[in-house]
């Protein structure tokens, strides 16, 4: 039994032709019936190195653990035994870089892609993507301008920031009973976007911005910024950024004696960020988007299962594995792997996903996608009511 790469189309006409044309050599498609098992490639992308390099594996681990269920599964498609196998790649959360990789993955001829993981690579590969006809599922990044392109082929299987900033904004005016703010953000995609739509809704719910700040996604000193924050006496801090800064920023806080509210988003809501803030995270607030991993459809079984093999969760390997699975989903659904014709079908599923139900609307985003506020209380992150 040999395994072949296959991207390509399976009309019977065509498949001959190219049979012809290859000489039925190794990389020619197998027909119908015969041992030859064919490879479908899913790419991954993420950092793997730098400051995100946790998260980055955490999603890669998300996506292997998928893959390895959908092989248990001696799964047909288009009358071929299928092998899935996964194309790890690192983009080191640089939206330069995200689009050299992109192109790898086109250039690899990959099925599909699960990522980038940061809205600053997700946006920029995405065009690469859907020039290539290439569907992209990203697990993470949640800036809404990655769906909003009108690609055909990009897909997010968790809430946007447009319902995490508003949900963040309404949280601290309504249920932190905040009156003032001051916003730092991270410059990126992800942290500055998610900084305006926090803004948007904590001053339409009456509340005031004394400052804006910001920083990047590989600073760890803060004390400037914070010294200025302490002079202005905020009700709360925002932060839009991720957890490799957070967890330091929320430290230097307390270590002058800044008792002030700490509100941040999903990327700073790791197991990391607890881990860089040591003892300063008690107290700290967060959002992530969708349910707590108690509440997912099959969260506890994931847990379980994901632990066994790769230890703790960090925050996005249950959507990256959702990712996939909806992809190879939607391959089964269209008895194609080839893109151009399973994404027609990604779009109009519906999946019962480890994280929830996945129905995509028509710019590719999640139905329904849901937001839940966390407080840090020794060490754990409490879900709030
Ligand atoms: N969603 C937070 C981390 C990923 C991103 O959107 O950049």
């Amino acid at each position: 039994m040999k395994r072949v790469p296959w991207h390509g189309a399976q009309t019977p006409w065509l498949i001959g032709v190219l049979l012809v044309l290859a000489g039925c050599s190794k990389s020619a498609p197998p027909v119908a019936g015969s041992t030859d098992v064919v490879t479908v490639r899913i790419g991954s992308v993420a950092p793997l190195t730098g400051p995100q390099a946790h998260l980055g594996k955490d999603n890669e681990n998300g996506a292997a653990l998928a893959i390895a269920d959908a092989n248990a599964k001696n799964l047909i498609i288009g009358g071929h035994k299928v092998h899935f196998e996964l194309v790890s790649e690192d983009d080191a959360a640089d939206p330069k870089t995200g689009t050299i990789v992109a192109q790898k993955m086109v250039d690899a001829k990959v099925n599909g892609v699960v990522g980038h993981l940061n809205s600053g690579t997700t946006i920029p590969a995405s065009r690469v993507y859907a020039e290539a006809g290439i569907v992209q599922i990203s697990p993470s990044a949640t800036n809404p301008k990655y769906t909003h392109q009108g690609f055909k082929t990009a897909f997010r299987v968790m809430a946007n920031d447009e319902q995490q900033g508003k949900a963040l904004g309404q949280f601290a005016t309504a249920s932190l009973l905040t009156h003032s703010v001051v916003v730092i953000d991270d410059a990126t995609a992800y942290g500055q976007g998610l900084a305006d739509e926090f803004i948007k809704a904590f001053v339409v719910n009456g509340g005031k911005v004394l400052g804006r700040e910001h920083t990047d996604d590989h600073s760890t000193d803060f004390s400037a910024i914070l010294t200025r924050i302490k002079a202005r006496a905020p009700d709360l801090i925002f932060y839009g950024g991720m957890d490799a800064q957070s967890g330091p920023m929320v430290k230097q806080l307390r270590t002058l004696r800044l008792t002030t509210p700490f509100l941040t988003g999903d990327g700073g809501c790791s197991r990391e960020f607890a881990q860089l803030a040591g003892d300063a995270a008690q107290g700290a607030y967060c959002s992530l988007p969708g349910l707590p991993l108690e509440k997912m459809p099959s969260g506890l079984d994931f847990k379980k299962r994901f632990n066994a093999q790769y230890g703790d969760i960090q925050d996005y390997a249950p959507y990256s594995y959702d990712a996939v699975g909806v992809m190879i989903a939607a391959m089964r659904a269209a008895n194609s792997v080839d893109p151009a014709r399973y994404a027609p079908s990604l779009a109009t599923l519906d999946y019962p996903g480890v994280t929830a139900r996945i129905r995509f609307d028509d710019q590719g985003d999640l139905k329904g996608g849901l937001i839940t506020l966390y407080q840090w209380k020794f060490g754990q992150k409490v879900p709030l009511p």
